[in-house]
């Protein structure tokens, strides 16, 4: 009787096994055909549920899948980090030689120096997207024109991340823009006040921007001028403030821009750096209006050509179009 339960055991352990090795198989199996894949073994063996399915998160849609589409697959990598950290702070020469020609300043200060000293003042964490358990999406938050009247506010306040951009402000249009804001993207030209639960996220043009962050979120900065006058200091939670690293920028306008203009706008890098920290991104306020006008959602329209300044407005949008198209995000078109 003993002999007949232990046989049983048996039975049920062997097509266990055979599972277990299959798995173990086509992981090795899989390997060469994905990039993604590969980065998904190194960060360690996942629950089998990811590895059976073609998608690296719980939402519908993820980002990051298993079998991408070329032309994404040779743009988009996924390793790389988008935030400033510690660790990350020395820039490889490319990006120095990059990142120094946007510089207008002919005297820079010495940038280990002011990193180190940002440091004392910000938090030196970083973030990818939700993960394999989790189902993070995004709004990504533009300002055109085109959501007046859209009535879009509940479903963007929907999102975890709501991403906007310089001076957007959400105060008297929150049915068509929502009222949420967990990130807001802007560099110190473009500096406005946020409210103590939002991420400030600085893309640092120039070293003096990063002289500049530390004091203006904490109790105000001599450095008053660049270019433009500067504010001297503005309401940001500073342990929530985070720095765009120059080797993402730099990624975004070699990568995806073929190094069109001089660099990318505000909006398509806050487009790309939501492709690195979310799973499912939606994207709102960008294009022109029914009419055809580029304005703000939140300006009167005066001219109707608003220029798009030293970036490369076509070609930004045919990427994002392009990025619908393979349904990498989805584009709310607006009213
Ligand atoms: C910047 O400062 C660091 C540390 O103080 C120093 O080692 C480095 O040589 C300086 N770099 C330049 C270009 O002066
Ligand atoms: C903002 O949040 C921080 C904690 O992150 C807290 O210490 C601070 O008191 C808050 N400030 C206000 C004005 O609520
Ligand atoms: C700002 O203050 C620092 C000392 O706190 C000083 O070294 C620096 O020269 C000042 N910068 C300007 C632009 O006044
Ligand atoms: C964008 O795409 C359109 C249509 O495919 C094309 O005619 C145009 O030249 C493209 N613009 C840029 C800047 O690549
Ligand atoms: C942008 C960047 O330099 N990212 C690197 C930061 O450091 C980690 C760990 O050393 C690397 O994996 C990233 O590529």
């Amino acid at each position: 009787m003993r002999s007949l339960i232990r046989i049983r055991r048996y039975i049920l352990i062997i097509p266990f096994c055979i599972t277990i090795t299959f798995v173990v198989c086509m992981q090795y199996k899989l390997k060469p055909f994905s990039n993604s894949f590969v980065d998904l073994l190194k960060s360690g063996l996942q629950p089998l549920k990811t590895i059976l399915s073609s998608s690296h998160c719980a939402c519908q849609k993820c980002v990051r899948q298993l079998d991408d589409d070329p032309w994404f697959q040779k743009r988009f990598i996924g390793s790389i980090t988008p935030f400033l950290t510690r660790e990350n702070k020395t820039l490889p020469s490319d990006t120095t030689k990059w990142w120094m020609n946007l510089q207008r300043s002919k005297n820079p200060a010495n940038y280990s120096e002011v990193v180190e000293t940002l440091f004392q003042v910000i938090p030196d964490v970083d973030y990818k997207d939700g993960g394999p358990e989790g189902c993070r999406t995004c709004a990504v938050v533009g300002n055109s024109g085109n959501l007046k009247g859209s009535h879009y506010g509940a479903l963007i306040d929907s999102s975890d991340f709501i991403i906007r951009m310089n001076r957007a402000p959400t105060s008297g249009y929150e049915v068509d823009v929502g009222s949420r804001t967990t990130h807001h993207v802007m560099y110190p030209e473009s500096a406005q006040d946020v409210d103590n639960t939002t991420s400030l996220v600085l893309l640092p043009f120039k070293i003096l921007d990063l002289q500049w962050l530390p004091g203006a979120v904490t109790t105000g900065t001599n450095i008053t001028f660049s270019y433009r006058k500067l504010r001297p200091k503005i309401n940001a939670n500073k342990d929530l403030v985070k720095v765009v690293n120059p080797v993402f920028m730099k990624y975004i306008h070699e990568v995806w821009l073929d190094y069109q203009g001089r660099y990318p706008s505000t909006g398509f890098m806050a487009v790309i750096l939501a492709l690195h920290i979310c799973d499912e991104v939606n994207v709102y306020g960008f294009g022109k209006d029914k009419d055809g006008n580029w304005h703000h959602y939140f300006q009167p329209l005066l001219n109707k050509k608003i220029r798009t300044g030293p970036h490369p407005g076509d070609y930004e949008y045919n990427v994002t179009m392009k990025l619908s198209e393979i349904n990498k995000l989805q584009i709310y078109k607006g009213w």
